[in-house]
């Protein structure tokens, strides 16, 4: 039988096939080839006196690492405009984590009801200026989550963004119920707990959804220098005018990127962004 695993829990993972879900063991031999099942997966199970064993593994389409999760399709991109407040920076990041797993995103902004129209403003403009869809919500009232349920539809969708800034909260009201623990950081520090350690799909309006726990530092180890450009779809349409193939759009002359920038049709801060993380990667390779 082909199923799809939706949760793991302490050596068992629990296989969704049709409508049915059946615990299963990973048979051993995956351990050899460095492979062990991770949630999203999908993978053929034999059923052995009553008990549940993954006999294969399919090709993944993507593989996230936090949260550690297997062909995942589409990313919530969560920020909240304020409490805490919207950082440009760390959205490039989100973005560019998006891109380089080849995920669509859909950027949310979250508690409108704390901004003022002037800092929705900025936001809409802000996403605007770099090409993507943006949807604002309230997720403590539901306000606006119709418009993220409509993009779960077949695909496997996982939420991201920093911590405290409501994913939890959107996905409950999302699903209808408090499955996932929400709360202030300092509430929860207090308390000395942390959010889901295990990760877990939802099935929900034909597709699957995940939650993930927030976090502040962001690893972009993997990404090469040379495709570090191909992140960035607003350069799209212009470095094919640059003189140089394969140019980095960086010192290069004649480059139509730069001279966009300049006319004010690419964002600053995104080009700013580009350069100072392509610096950062350049560095890192040459110590290594
Ligand atoms: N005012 C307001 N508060 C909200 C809204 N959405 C969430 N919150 C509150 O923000 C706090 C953090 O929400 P969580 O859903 O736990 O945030 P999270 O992104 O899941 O955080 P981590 O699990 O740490 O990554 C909670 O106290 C929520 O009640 C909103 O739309 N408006
Ligand atoms: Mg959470
Ligand atoms: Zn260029």
């Amino acid at each position: 039988m082909d199923g799809i695993i939706i949760k793991g829990i302490g050596g068992f993972y629990y296989v969704k096939v049709l409508d049915k879900v059946f615990e299963c063991k990973a048979r051993g031999k995956f351990r050899h080839n460095d492979l062990s099942p991770l949630v999203g997966d999908r993978v053929k199970i034999d059923l052995e006196n009553n008990k549940g064993f993954i006999t294969h593994i399919y090709k993944r389409t993507s593989m996230l690492i936090r949260p550690s999760i297997a062909n995942v399709t589409k990313a919530f991109v969560v920020f909240s405009i304020k409490n805490p407040d919207f950082n440009t920076d760390l959205l490039n990041k989100f973005l560019l984590l998006c891109e380089a797993n080849n995920l669509e995103v859909v950027i949310c902004f979250n508690k409108i009801d704390l901004a003022s129209k002037n800092e929705i403003e900025n936001c809409v403009s802000f996403v605007k200026s770099i090409g993507y869809e943006s949807i604002f919500v309230n997720g403590k009232t539901g306000e606006g989550i119709d418009k993220l349920k409509k993009h779960l539809f077949n695909n496997i969708t996982v939420f991201s963004g920093p911590s405290g800034v409501g994913k939890s909260t959107i996905l409950n009201n999302i699903i209808g119920t408090n499955k996932m623990e929400t709360g202030e950081i300092s509430e929860r520090l207090k308390r000395g707990k942390h959010t889901t350690r295990h990760s877990e799909l939802i099935e929900i309006e034909g597709g699957y959804l995940a939650d993930s726990p927030g976090f502040s530092s962001l690893n972009i180890d993997f990404i090469k220098k040379e495709e570090l450009k191909n992140f960035f779809r607003e350069f799209d349409n212009y470095s094919d005018l640059c003189r140089f193939n394969g140019c980095n759009h960086n010192k290069e002359p004649n480059c139509a990127v730069k001279a966009a920038v300049e006319k004010g049709e690419i964002n600053k801060i995104r080009y700013d962004f580009y350069i100072k993380t392509l610096e950062e990667i350049s560095n890192r390779r040459e110590w290594k």
